[in-house]
């Protein structure tokens, strides 16, 4: 397929006002009729989009079009004649439960039990009729639903109700009328067997909504804590950006069956059920927070998405990145903010900046793709929400929020650009932001290189910073960009320092935001009284990798001290990176790993740190961010191996009694309460565990007996399986795992992937195993993350086999599921992204893996672009 470019952008020839849908619905076979009523100067054909539609009927203003009058191609239909203000009807019909790709309309579940219904981001809906399927198009829709009341009794699209009545021969309707125009990604209709939770609320300005929740008779009751998440959302949205819901009805549905983690569909927001549905029994406390998030983050995209809307798909990240910094800033709100912060900065280098050190790199504004699907990535969403918060925090909270106000109000209704973001920020408060777009543009991740000299006798301390960017494919020259340093100094003993910053008036503070707006800048403080220890980048103030020679006593300071969590937690994940270089080159006490083990050991017992943060800092750095630090010829075994050696040596520093009796105090104290004292707390517990397995592991094993005995929580029962996993009696802690939880999808993906986690060479024959499972299935997109998706991005040991067998095996199931569901293969396929770095062995037999997938499959376009620019 050619690439899609953003320099060819042109404005549709035909605008659509308005459209008129008359669905009726069956499993088999479903019949879509369209009413479209266009606007265009005629110059050339209409042509509408269209994939995998049977055409029954064509009609030009009431006249039924012979085949002269128009072309059919594969993806597309062209009509001749077509004036401005014409009213194209077509007839299609589609075959829902023949649709595994589950984009378009699509059964979820099974034929007899199962409901109907639409995914339509980014290109979905020309799978359900014909229409210029582009998000600039923006329409106001009147849909009415028709369908057999006993087998499908509810019956919901997006909009306000519009009527309801009964037909012949068992049949029912309902109509609803979305006044708001939209895109077309933003359609959606269910039909079938649902049940609901409803509550009322006011908006802020007056508008008395219904809030229904809508899932499977046997998941209804899991919906209560999403409700009050919902009502959160809102609220909060009033107050922190004065935006308000717009419709009378807002509906949520649940479905095991879906691609995405969940989708914005006006009024009519789509969840997979993992991010919807919650029960103390069933969901770790990590995934009550992230049914929060999402349900957070669905609803915010009603403003940041709908209302405003993307001029065309290069311009995502305006809207996901944007609700992405809003979600984040949501949650942080209503949770604890520097853990919150610890999460989503861990996230961003695990899956973000892995992405823009590999072939996948692209810039948050991609210039061109292949497969828009392939760009719902971490650096449009993740790497796209840490460039709004770097503007915002350039603004500051007020300014922050009247150039918001102005954004939300000059492009209402609107598809705007990156572009028009930037230019309401800073036209609202006088400031010219263009130079971040620099950012948007331009891939990879910037080095940071800082270097400090004190010169005693001016008791003066020069800061020069400066920047460099690696080249990424098909950018070879970077540009500089704005980067924002927070920044503190601290003496010695850990004490703020006032900084004095040369040419700077006013009271000093002790915190302050450095711009380094080229390749290079030095910043000159005042009347420093000794040699002064930087605490850079404070909060994450920018998307970057920091780079200072620390002696490793100056970065135990930090951790130690450092009043703020964020910057603690980031202080010993320099410092543990440095214990793990030097472990890899064969150093087993270095300085790096005293300071840090001394550090931690001291927190251990300090009494008035939270539980949730000593968790945190009790980790070293991931694998996966480890393996970064590695240029070239990287071993995943080596990797795991140093890694372990880490918190080896920590557990030995902390000592094996210790960590039994901070556990089993912990334990003495356990509740299943979803309080942040309680969920700190089993925090603390897991890592104490992990630590306490490496000196103690039958110590560790007993006291994971007894918890799964004994807890009503999955989050411990989860972290007990995890640590059995490990010991003798692993099948049986596994097999006693299923037998309780076997009806619980949620509960079931968790049991999956916990298994193909299991570090080692041995989990591919594992997971091989569990391929044949009877809950296991290749069509359901959680199963095959839990099981594929963990084991390929999860388990470094296990995939990274040097024998290749990991590669071989997970490219023979790509093959498979691409033939299912091109989405779900392409991002699984994502796990193949850091091969070229791998050591030579491993590098070849991964590259044999891809190319072999590559010349023996006829691959969806989805999953060849990911191959292909992996092998590129
Ligand atoms: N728009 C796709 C799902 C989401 O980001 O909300
Ligand atoms: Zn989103």
């Amino acid at each position: 397929a050619l690439p899609v470019r953003l320099s060819d952008y042109a404005a549709p020839d035909w605008r659509v006002s308005s459209v008129e849908m008359e669905v009726d619905l069956d499993i088999a076979s479903s019949r879509i009729r369209t009413r479209l009523t266009v606007h265009g100067d005629g110059q050339r054909p209409l042509r509408l989009d269209g994939e995998d539609l049977e055409l029954l009927e064509l009609k030009l203003d009431g006249e039924t079009l012979d085949k002269d009058r128009y072309r059919q191609h594969d993806d597309a239909l062209e009509v001749d004649g077509v004036r401005d203000g014409s009213v194209v009807e077509t007839l299609v019909r589609v075959k829902p439960a023949e649709n595994t790709k589950l984009e378009g309309l699509y059964l979820s579940g099974s034929s007899e039990a199962g409901f109907l219904l639409t995914q339509c981001e980014a290109e979905g809906f020309r799978r359900i009729t014909f229409f210029p399927d582009r998000p600039d198009v923006l329409a106001t829709y009147t849909v009415t639903l028709r369908a057999n009341r006993a087998r499908f009794p509810v019956l919901l699209a997006g909009g306000n109700p519009d009527g309801a009545g009964e037909l012949e021969d068992g049949r029912h309707w309902a109509r609803f009328v979305d006044p708001h125009p939209k895109p077309s990604y933003l359609f959606a209709l269910v039909a079938g067997r649902l049940e609901k939770i409803s509550r009322d609320y006011r908006t802020a300005d007056g508008r008395d909504v219904t809030l229904n929740l809508w899932a499977e008779a046997d998941a209804i009751d899991q919906c209560g804590y999403a409700m009050d998440a919902l009502e959160r959302s809102m609220r909060w949205d009033e107050e922190t950006y004065g935006r308000n819901y717009d419709l009378d009805v807002f509906h949520v549905v649940a479905t095991h069956d879906f691609n995405m983690g969940a989708m914005e569909n006006k009024g009519l927001n789509i969840f997979n059920a993992k991010y919807l549905l919650a029960t103390p029994d069933m969901s770790t406390d990590s995934e009550y927070q992230h049914v929060e998030a999402v349900v957070a983050h669905e609803y915010f995209h009603n403003w940041s998405g709908n209302r405003v809307t993307c001029r065309d798909w290069f311009q995502l990240s305006l809207k996901e990145g944007l609700t992405v910094f809003r979600e984040q800033s949501f949650s942080a709100d209503m949770n604890s903010p520097s853990i919150k912060r610890i999460e989503d900065v861990s996230l961003l280098r695990r899956a973000q900046f892995t992405e823009d050190a590999g072939p996948l790199a692209h810039p948050v504004r991609p210039s061109e793709y292949r497969e828009i699907n392939n760009f719902y990535t971490a650096t449009v969403y993740e790497k796209g929400s840490e460039l709004v918060r770097m503007i915002a925090g350039r603004l500051g909270a007020e300014r922050f929020r009247k150039g918001m106000d102005l954004y939300f109000d000059r492009h209402d209704g609107e598809a705007a650009t990156i572009e028009d973001f930037l230019a309401a920020l800073g036209e609202a408060n006088r400031m010219d932001l263009t130079p971040y777009l620099a950012w948007y543009g331009q891939a990879g991740t910037p080095r940071l290189r800082a270097l400090g000299e004190y010169d005693a006798s001016q008791r003066r301390y020069t800061l020069t910073l400066h920047q460099r960017t690696p080249a990424t494919p098909g950018q070879p020259h970077k540009h500089p960009v704005p980067i924002p340093v927070r920044m503190a100094l601290f003496d010695r003993g850990g004490h703020m320092l006032p900084l004095h910053l040369r040419d700077e008036e006013g009271v000093p503070s002790r915190e302050c935001v450095l711009e380094l707006d080229g390749a290079e800048k030095q910043f000159v403080f005042e009347n420093v009284p000794e040699a002064p220890i930087p605490s850079l980048l404070r909060g994450f103030s920018a998307p970057v990798v920091l780079e200072h020679d620390y002696v490793p006593e100056d970065l135990a300071t930090l951790l130690r001290a450092d009043p703020d969590g964020f910057n603690r937690w980031a202080a010993g994940q320099q410092l543990s990176g440095r214990a793990f270089d030097a472990m890899l080159g064969g150093e087993t006490s270095s300085a790096a790993l005293q300071a840090w083990c001394d550090a931690l050991c001291g927190l251990f017992e300090d009494a008035d740190i939270d539980p949730a943060l000593l968790a945190e800092l009790l980790m070293p750095t991931s694998e996966i961010e480890l393996a970064e630090r590695i240029e070239q010829d990287v071993d995943p075994e080596a990797v795991h191996a140093a890694r372990e050696s880490l918190l080896d040596h920590l557990a030995r520093r902390i000592g094996g009694e210790r960590l039994e009796d901070r556990y089993d105090a912990l334990q003495s104290v356990a509740s299943d309460d979803l309080d942040p004292v309680s969920q700190a707390h089993r925090r603390l517990k897991k890592t104490i565990l992990r630590l306490l397995f490496c000196v103690r592991p039958d110590a560790a094993l007993r006291r994971a007996e007894a918890l799964l005995a004994q807890t009503g929580n999955m989050t411990d029962r989860l972290l007990a399986l995890h640590t059995l996993l490990q010991g003798p009696h692993a099948d049986a802690a596994a097999a006693a795992f299923r037998e309780r939880h076997h009806t619980q999808p949620l509960a079931m993906d968790k049991w999956f992937a916990v298994q193909a986690q299991i570090p080692g060479t041995e989990t591919l024959q594992r997971v091989e195993t569990l391929l044949d499972d009877s809950a296991f299935t290749l069509r359901n997109p959680n199963r095959v993350n839990a099981l594929l998706g963990s084991f390929s991005r999860a388990n470094p040991t296990g995939f990274h086999r040097a024998d290749g067998a990991g590669y071989r095996f997970l490219t023979a199931k790509l093959a498979e599921i691409d033939a299912l569901n091109p989405q779900v293969a392409a991002r699984l396929a994502n796990a193949f992204n850091g091969w070229r770095r791998l050591e030579p062995v491993r590098r070849e037999a991964a590259h044999e893996a891809l190319a072999s997938l590559a010349s023996e499959h006829a691959l969806s376009r989805d999953l060849a672009d990911i191959v292909q620019r992996a092998l590129e």
